[in-house]
């Protein structure tokens, strides 16, 4: 129904839900203008938890949990902001976004990874928490300029791994991090390297969902940004890393599998932009449900299933050489 007429259709991997929008700032308890780029985990009790990207009438963010028993309807969304810039960290002074969620379960905990804002730039932070109610803050782990960054769920030879997307005065490339005591991490390496010239990913690439395991490696969604005449693009593509070694690159999508294609999609506050920040697993174990922000204005829903990602990543990949 709200399809542009006569666009081009990706490739049919990411199924949107017929309830797209699945939350708008329209369902918020208090006024929010958008509600947007939201970081995904199932609960204990197999229910789902957003924790949303929610901008505000001054135009700074803060984050929101948003809960619902079955992943699509009937969300319990608090009612004041469930994780707001803090004043004990300046770091945050322009507002908190775009969250990225990976459970740990050495350690029993969630860690959320989120853009923190202010006039040095947007940086990393990390929050651990248990609930989504109290959370201990950790500040920055990486400095400005830097976004887009997720934890592995389980420790390489000791180590955790984060992905995340420094920017330099030439380049906005994918690197993974190192750390043994998730507060200091390091042994950065690059991983995914804008391409060059017209591609889709020439511009800027950043993780989109934390990594995703499966039997053939850790599967990456992540985001390519495009200039064009008129502003951005900004569409998804796969990747696929090595399960014991991260940093290796095995697969690249050339394609890429998901971008804006829907009205909420094409025009919003920002024209042009699927964003996803989470996925869940159904319970089959291949279907994924992918939350991602619309057109930095709301929340969509896709599903696509983990087996064909890999068969289409297999036909449509090739291996990445890094310059
Ligand atoms: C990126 C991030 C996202 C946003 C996107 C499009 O740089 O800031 O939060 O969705 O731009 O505006």
């Amino acid at each position: 129904m709200s399809l542009l007429p006569g666009r081009h259709r990706d490739p049919i991997l990411f199924h949107r839900h017929d309830r797209n929008p699945i939350l708008t700032s329209a369902q918020w308890p208090y006024p929010a203008n958008s509600v947007f780029n939201a970081g995904a985990t199932t609960l204990p009790d197999g229910s789902t938890l957003l924790l949303c990207r929610v901008e505000d009438f001054r135009g700074l963010s803060h984050l929101t949990a948003a809960r619902s028993r079955d992943g699509v309807s009937g969300w319990h969304i608090d009612t004041t902001p469930t994780l707001s810039p803090h004043p004990d960290h300046p770091e945050e002074t322009w507002g908190v976004e775009d969250p990225r969620i990976t459970y740990l379960p050495s350690e029993g905990r969630y860690a959320v990874l989120y853009t923190a804002y202010s006039p040095a730039g947007p940086g990393v932070a990390l929050a651990l928490t248990h609930d989504f109610i109290t959370f201990e803050r950790r500040g920055l782990i990486f400095p400005p300029e830097d976004k887009d960054a997720a934890i592995f769920p389980t420790q390489f030879e000791g180590r955790w791994a984060a992905l995340h997307r420094p920017v330099t005065s030439t380049s906005a490339n994918i690197h993974l991090s190192y750390s043994e005591n998730l507060r200091h991490f390091g042994d950065s390496r690059p991983v995914l390297e804008a391409r060059r010239g017209p591609w889709w990913d020439a511009r800027k690439v950043g993780l989109s969902a934390p990594p995703i395991r499966t039997e053939r490696g850790w599967l990456l969604i992540y985001h390519g940004v495009k200039t064009t005449g008129s502003g951005v693009l900004y569409r998804n593509g796969l990747a696929l890393l090595d399960l014991d070694n991260p940093s290796r690159c095995l697969l690249r999508s050339d394609p890429w599998v998901f971008g804006p294609r829907d009205l909420s999609e094409r025009v919003g506050d920002v024209d042009n932009v699927v964003f996803p920040c989470g996925t869940t697993l159904a319970p089959d174990g291949d279907t994924l449900r992918v939350y991602y922000g619309q057109a930095d204005t709301s929340i969509g829903l896709a599903t696509a299933s983990i087996s064909e990602l890999l068969a289409w990543l297999d036909v449509n990949g090739s291996v990445p050489v890094l310059e």
